[in-house]
């Protein structure tokens, strides 16, 4: 496998809303931003992926872009992220900033010269359908609730929106709209910008005959109907040939509908498309039959099974990406881990995990101190889309309440989206002011000051895990192997290449238990674990992680 920097990386995911506010309005900010990056700098980190900071009306916090080159006046000027880039330079570290470009926000220039008539010359931009009968031209769901259309009555037509009616979708097939969007890349990249995590990319490419669904099953609807359209590959080809390819940055693809048929194309090396991608196999792991708010418990044979496909899919064409939370999904720690009396060990193990598996490490903010998830008693106190859509469906199917609520306090993105936890004076020191979504109470206990100075903290852990992963490049490079499929409380797997080989094995129970092996202890020595305290090679205490090297 070619060495590149980007697969070296480890990548620090910042929502910017909730991560520092330098000016007392509740709001996190870019200047917020620079004021910690010493901080994030001494995590070992490499590359910051910043979500959305362009200007918005927020009707989906920054993923409905108004303007593609401009700042969001909440956040900061354009004269402030030049600074943040050439102080993240400075420093070593490298940007990566996010493309939303399968929509654009309904208050956009070209969406509103668009709606005005069907001769207008952005009328194209978008994707315009008559109804058939008074209704919207087929059956398709929008992510966040209802029908994917909605009525424009100057021109007599629905646009489309995959996600909420203020995020339109913009028309791929037209060229103009493309050439629009490799000029947005442009700019950023001539600025300095190191790479682009790129929104939903799946999506871009429509069936064009617009079929309805004939399934209700929302992961069939979207592998079958809305992901991986007949002209993706074509797109993504030409985006690379025209822009990426031209300079030394990264690319990660996130989006619904990427799995283990369709992915390896969009970063097969010889394909020319993107570096990496972001599936969500894993993510998707306790969801039920209803969906991610119909939560079922996690099976970690299924689990480890989806790490060990995607690596061989992957090994030696493309490249992975290595992530269990990010803005959109629950704390890690209270979803694969347990988030009450093992929070510190399960953390921990959580982080020897992503750190010790083949692929780029993504860490999301507030990972590295534990963070948990918030449940708020009341829905007034959550802010998401998402979240605000589930719990009018609920009401709307007459389920119960109590079960809905309790959905949401396991599966909303606003429990990634209380503000970081730097100290535990007032709202954690996060803001001056008022935040703009409440605080997760627990911030006088969990919080970046406590564990500073503390070489038992998480914090303290995840600095040393960060380091002996560039210490060593096996972590990286090397390949891989589970050899515990079976096993419903253990994760294990090798990792080697010509000069060293690491047996890695995480307890992910509340229980002590021996790992069952007929691999000999005394082939092995001890190099690393999550807690310090000395048992036998193969017995691992509740959540405990050992990091064994082969003599
Ligand atoms: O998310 C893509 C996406 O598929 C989400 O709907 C995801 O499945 C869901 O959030 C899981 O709960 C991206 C962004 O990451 C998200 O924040 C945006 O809301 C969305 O695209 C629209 O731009
Ligand atoms: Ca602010």
């Amino acid at each position: 496998m070619q060495k590149t920097w980007w697969k070296e990386s480890v990548v620090y995911q910042i929502y910017p809303r909730s991560f520092n506010d330098s000016n007392g309005d509740g709001i996190g900010d870019i200047n917020g931003i620079i004021n910690k990056l010493d901080y994030i700098k001494s995590l070992g980190i490499d590359v910051i992926w910043l979500c959305p900071v362009y200007e918005s009306p927020n009707d989906d916090n920054g993923y409905d872009i108004s303007n593609y080159r401009a700042i969001m006046k909440e956040f900061g000027t354009m004269t402030e992220f030049d600074t943040l880039l050439m102080e993240i330079h400075k420093r070593g570290l490298k940007l990566v900033m996010d493309l939303v470009a399968n929509h654009t926000s309904d208050e956009h220039y070209w969406f509103q010269e668009a709606r005005k008539s069907k001769e207008n010359p952005y009328h194209d931009y978008y994707i315009w359908k008559s109804g058939k009968n008074g209704n919207p031209p087929n059956n398709w769901k929008a992510f966040f609730g209802g029908s994917v259309w909605q009525y424009n009555s100057n021109t007599d037509e629905y646009y489309m929106h995959f996600f909420s009616k203020k995020q339109p979708d913009l028309n791929w097939e037209n060229p103009k709209v493309r050439q629009e969007i490799y000029d947005i890349i442009k700019f950023w990249f001539e600025k300095g910008v190191d790479g682009f995590r790129m929104d939903v990319i799946s999506l871009i490419s429509k069936q064009l005959d617009f079929p309805d669904a004939d399934t209700d099953n929302y992961v069939e609807v979207i592998n079958k109907y809305y992901a991986n359209g007949p002209k993706i590959h074509k797109y993504l080809k030409e985006m690379n040939a025209t822009v990426l390819s031209k300079y030394d940055i990264m690319t990660v693809g996130e989006g619904p509908g990427i799995n283990l048929e369709n992915g390896l194309q969009y970063v097969d090396a010889s394909e020319n498309e993107l570096n990496m991608i972001f599936h969500f196999d894993h993510m998707f792991i306790d969801a039920g039959p209803g969906g991610k708010y119909d939560t079922i418990p996690i099976d970690l044979m299924k689990f480890k099974n989806i790490f060990n496909q995607w690596d061989k899919k992957l090994k030696n064409k493309g490249w992975g990406s290595i992530f269990l939370g990010n803005h959109d999904f629950s704390r890690i720690v209270s979803r694969f881990g347990n988030d009450s009396i093992y929070r510190t060990e399960s953390a921990k193990l959580l982080a020897t995990l992503l750190l010790s598996l083949r692929g780029t490490v993504y860490i999301y903010q507030g990972e590295e101190i534990g963070m948990t998830n918030v449940a708020f008693s009341s829905i007034e106190d959550y802010n998401d889309i998402e979240t605000l859509n589930a719990y009018n469906e609920g009401k709307k199917q007459g389920k119960n309440m109590d079960d809905v609520m309790k959905n949401i306090h396991m599966q909303s993105r606003d429990n990634a989206r209380t503000p970081m936890h730097w100290d535990s004076g007032s709202n954690a020191s996060f803001t001056s002011g008022k935040p703009w979504i409440k605080m997760n109470p627990n911030y006088t206990k969990i919080n970046v000051e406590n564990q500073l100075n503390y070489e038992g903290s998480i914090l303290s852990y995840y600095k040393r895990m960060i380091q002996f992963r560039k210490e060593n490049p096996v972590l990286v490079y090397g390949d891989y192997e589970c050899i515990d499929l079976l096993n419903q409380y253990t994760y294990a797997y090798r990792r080697w290449d010509e000069s060293t080989e690491f047996l890695i094995i995480h307890n992910f129970s509340d229980n002590k238990l021996l790992w069952e092996t007929s691999i000999k202890t005394e082939n092995y020595t001890l190099v690393k674990s999550n807690i310090d305290k000395s048992n036998q090679l193969f017995e691992l205490l509740p959540w405990q992680s050992k990091i064994l090297k082969k003599q």
